[in-house]
């Protein structure tokens, strides 16, 4: 039994004496898309779940992990699904949870079976680990774009932003579950955004992914840049709803995935990069796993570039 297991807790970093989680830092499934969370002394990471096997991106559930060091993880196993959202027929993917007023809000893209195009849903619960249920019974908002990242700024306006291959953002509402005036596309300019060669219809590198954050008064906009090797480029803004300029490249691979997607934290006094790969046996683009890297933004602000310890 013991020898069962001490494979299991070793993946997890759960080992006594283990000083660091090994990347990938989920060895038992195949994830995707980390949206880290910080609360309450805590790192939650909310994460996809690629199928054994997969040809596609069919993807069914998300999962949550949480860690206090950063070293040990706890698997709290998958508290939301598609089931969850009765309106939505397939394609759980890229999302991210926020904090409020003591309830969490997981926004999260999936197929509407109604139309058949993406859309964007809202999940609550009072606990970082759910259970999670549909907040609205219906999409928050649904133009066929996908993967939300939501930001609440130091006023309390919260936005959500998203979009593949436009980049979309809306004001939410205090309730974190409507919204107030129209979805707005923010321009995709070669400044804002950097310049793509050899696709007349997408001339910047915006691809999709977007992750908003704000640092010592820096509003910054970590995306996936140019399908189908994507890596991770970044924008910065004096607010969050622009005007962005481009500052280059993050992490320039995307290792046996053909994709990859970001999110950003500052955690007990250090900063993580969070991103996939597809570096666990079998795995590849459609096999993909979450791995993280601690850095140390330079005096400026900005970003250095990252690499991965797997790949
Ligand atoms: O995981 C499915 C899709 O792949 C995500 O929505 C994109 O960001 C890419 O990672």
């Amino acid at each position: 039994m013991i020898a069962a297991i001490l494979p299991l807790l070793a993946v997890l970093g759960l080992l006594p004496g283990a000083a660091r989680a090994d990347n990938p830092i989920v060895q038992t499934i195949y994830t995707a898309d980390p949206a880290p969370l910080v609360h309450n002394g805590r790192v939650y990471l909310y994460t996809g779940h690629d199928e054994d096997g997969s040809t596609w991106f069919t993807m069914k559930d998300w999962r949550v992990y949480s860690s206090a060091d950063m070293v040990n993880w706890t698997d709290h196993g998958s508290p939301l699904s598609l089931a969850t959202f009765s309106w939505a027929s397939a394609n759980a993917w890229a999302g991210q949870a926020v904090q409020r007023n003591g309830k969490f809000y997981w926004y999260v893209p999936m197929t509407v079976r109604a139309t058949g195009q993406m859309g964007i849903g809202v999940a609550v619960s009072s606990s970082p680990t759910g259970p999670f249920t549909d907040a609205i019974g219906r999409p928050l908002v649904s133009n066929g774009q996908i993967d939300p990242t939501v930001f609440i700024d130091d006023d309390g306006q919260a936005y959500l932003y998203w979009g593949n291959p436009d980049l979309w953002y809306v004001k939410l509402n205090a309730d974190m579950t409507s919204y107030s005036g129209s979805p707005t596309k923010i321009p995709l300019t070669t400044a804002g955004f950097g310049t793509r060669t050899g696709d007349a219809s997408r001339p910047t590198l915006f691809e999709e992914g977007p992750w908003v954050y704000k640092r010592n008064g820096l509003y910054y906009l970590v995306f996936a840049a140019k399908c189908c090797s994507e890596f991770i480029a970044y924008s910065t803004a004096p607010g969050p709803t622009g005007p962005w300029t481009y500052r280059g490249t993050i992490m320039p691979t995307q290792g046996s995935s053909f994709t990859n997607h970001a999110g950003v934290i500052d955690f007990n006094g250090g900063s993580y990069f969070f991103y996939h790969n597809g570096a666990l046996p079998g795995g590849g683009g459609f096999t993909r796993s979450v791995a993280v890297e601690k850095f140390a933004y330079r005096s400026d602000g900005t970003i250095p570039t990252i690499t991965m310890t797997t790949a």
